[in-house]
């Protein structure tokens, strides 16, 4: 039977555009494991050779397994470890449960609710995301199928943080994420020291939405500061988050001790991370008018 083993495919190219469409990402993927078109948007994972499973919504890479940590740990760990005490979390998107793993690495939170549009991507990282999906069962989180921009519009005065872990303003429902009105629900759901942050695109290619989502985010926050990490299959290879914050300052009030004490393992973030991911280049500073 060895003869039958799959090799990597040279004609199973995967290729991803980048907006504007001339330059973009490929990968020679093993083989196709799961693509269904939902009502929302098409799904496919694919495996790579290297990289293990890899996600792909309307032709977007969300991530790969050997690259989803550096994501997933700054999209969460950032605003976690500036809380003081987070107890009650909202992720909106992050249907496939990196986020929430990331999140229930945290003892303080008793609650951790995941508002994914889409209940496929939910099955589809429960069949063939493992390493991803390990939470999305645990009793401390619940899900929700609903619009996130809906969702946060029903509940006022309290999360302790919101995480927004969404797909580009450009595709599927991720536009409604990046629009002031949603930023100032955020607001109003979270608690009087509560915590927003949310993924904001590459400054190369979408420097445009780094901008908008920016501004937007700082008009809503009294605080507010942008930060950035390596995501090496997203576009540029360079991301960026941005806080919004209603008291606390991710820099003046980060408590280095609790993430020296924390049990759970970490690949990417560490407390010199924390601090360095706020230093932002130039063109970055002038691109969100922050100087
Ligand atoms: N965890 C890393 C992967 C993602 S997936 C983002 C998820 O957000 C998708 O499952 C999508 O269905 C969900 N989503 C999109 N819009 C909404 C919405 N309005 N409400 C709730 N969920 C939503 C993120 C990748 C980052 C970007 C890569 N370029």
């Amino acid at each position: 039977m060895e003869d039958r083993e799959l090799r990597t495919l040279n004609h199973l190219m995967y290729m991803e555009y980048y907006t504007g469409g001339n330059a973009g990402l490929f990968m020679k993927m093993k083989q196709l494991v799961y693509s269904f078109q939902s009502p929302f948007q098409r799904i496919d994972i694919f495996e790579h050779p290297e990289f293990g499973m890899v996600l792909v919504l309307d032709g977007i890479t969300m991530f790969t397994e050997a690259d989803e940590f550096m994501y997933h740990e700054m999209l969460v760990h950032v605003p976690l470890f500036t809380h003081p005490n987070p107890k009650r979390v909202l992720i909106i998107g992050g249907g496939d449960g990196g986020s929430l793993r990331e999140v229930l690495k945290h003892p303080s939170v008793e609650e951790a609710i995941l508002c994914e549009v889409d209940p496929y991507v939910i099955d589809a990282a429960k069949l063939h995301l493992k390493e991803m999906s390990v939470e999305l069962d645990n009793p401390k989180a619940s899900i929700f199928n609903e619009n996130g921009a809906d969702f946060v519009r029903k509940n006022k005065d309290y999360f302790d943080v919101i995480i927004v872990d969404s797909t580009d303003p450009t595709a599927g429902e991720g536009g409604h994420l990046f629009t002031k009105e949603f930023y100032s629900n955020c607001y109003k759901a979270l608690r009087k020291d509560g915590i927003f942050c949310a993924e904001t695109e590459d400054p190369f290619y979408d420097k445009g939405w780094v901008a908008i989502a920016y501004n937007r985010i700082s008009s809503v926050f009294p605080i507010s500061k942008m930060y950035t990490g390596f995501m090496t299959t997203y576009p540029s290879g360079m991301w960026t988050y941005t806080i919004g914050s209603k008291e606390l300052d991710p820099l003046e009030d980060y408590d280095e001790e609790r993430v020296l004490d924390f049990g759970a393992p970490l690949r990417y973030y560490n407390t010199e991370i924390h601090r360095a991911s706020f230093a932002l280049p130039t063109f970055l500073k002038e691109l969100t008018g922050q100087f």
